[in-house]
């Protein structure tokens, strides 16, 4: 009886690492970006939907990456790292991305100082050799940028997040469970990851982008 059950739960347990691996190669087998950009990693992201794709460099310490997510044309994206602490907003450095009216996709690059951050454009504290661009097709936004990993470190803490737009501007991002999730520790050599969400603190998140 304990072996039957052993092996229905080792059944089980390989029917769902089945799926998300599944999941993880949809979202990465069926990318495709526009002539001259192409990466060769990629990790599904556990929330929100959003795939990661990046190119590392060790000769200069620098990742060109690509984050994708769904989202509405009246809502935002962002993709960053936050270069003080695990799972938190503040201290991250992000890429923005919304669109106008007119459907002209602009990325805000933007350090967040506080739970009330500013928003000021050009102020991450991260050096970005080259973009940031970003495009927004089939219901999803691409941020491309290439990073300067901080102190040369492969193992980063990255966040991301998606939210409304409000009259045309930039409005906190709901905060369901998979909104106050959406961060991990990643190994841009290994591709290993952790989750860095248990730091992040309701109430950051409430007062973010307010
Ligand atoms: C970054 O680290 C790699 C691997 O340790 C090294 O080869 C490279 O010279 C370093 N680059 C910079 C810019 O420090
Ligand atoms: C870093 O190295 C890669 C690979 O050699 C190169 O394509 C890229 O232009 C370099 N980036 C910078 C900022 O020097
Ligand atoms: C932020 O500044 C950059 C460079 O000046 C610009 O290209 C970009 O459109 C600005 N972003 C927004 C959202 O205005
Ligand atoms: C950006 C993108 O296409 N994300 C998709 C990744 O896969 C999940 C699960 O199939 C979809 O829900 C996302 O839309």
């Amino acid at each position: 009886m304990a072996r039957r059950n052993h092996s229905v739960w080792l059944l089980a347990a390989a029917a769902l690492l089945f799926a998300a691996t599944a999941t993880a190669q949809d979202n990465c087998s069926s990318a495709r970006f526009p002539a001259g950009r192409s990466f060769q990693r990629c990790t599904a992201l556990p929330e929100l939907g959003a795939s990661l794709y990046w190119t590392h460099h060790p000769v200069n310490g620098t990742v060109d990456v690509a984050f994708r997510a769904p989202q509405s044309a009246g809502g935002w994206v962002a993709w960053g790292i936050n270069t003080q602490r695990p799972g938190s907003m503040v201290g991250s450095s992000v890429f923005i991305a919304s669109q106008d009216g007119s459907g002209a996709v602009s990325v805000l690059t933007t350090y967040l100082e506080s739970t009330a951050p500013s928003l000021t454009n050009n102020t991450l504290k991260l050096a970005v050799p080259a973009g940031p661009a970003a495009e927004y097709s089939g219901g999803a936004y691409t941020i491309y940028a290439t990073v300067a990993l901080p102190g040369n470190s492969t193992v980063q803490n990255t966040v991301w997040q998606a939210g409304p737009l409000s009259g045309g501007q930039i409005a906190p991002h709901p905060t369901s469970a998979a909104n106050l999730r959406s961060a991990q520790k990643l190994d841009f050599l290994s591709g290993s990851r952790s989750t860095g969400a248990p730091r992040m603190h309701r109430r950051n998140l409430r007062e973010f982008l307010e």
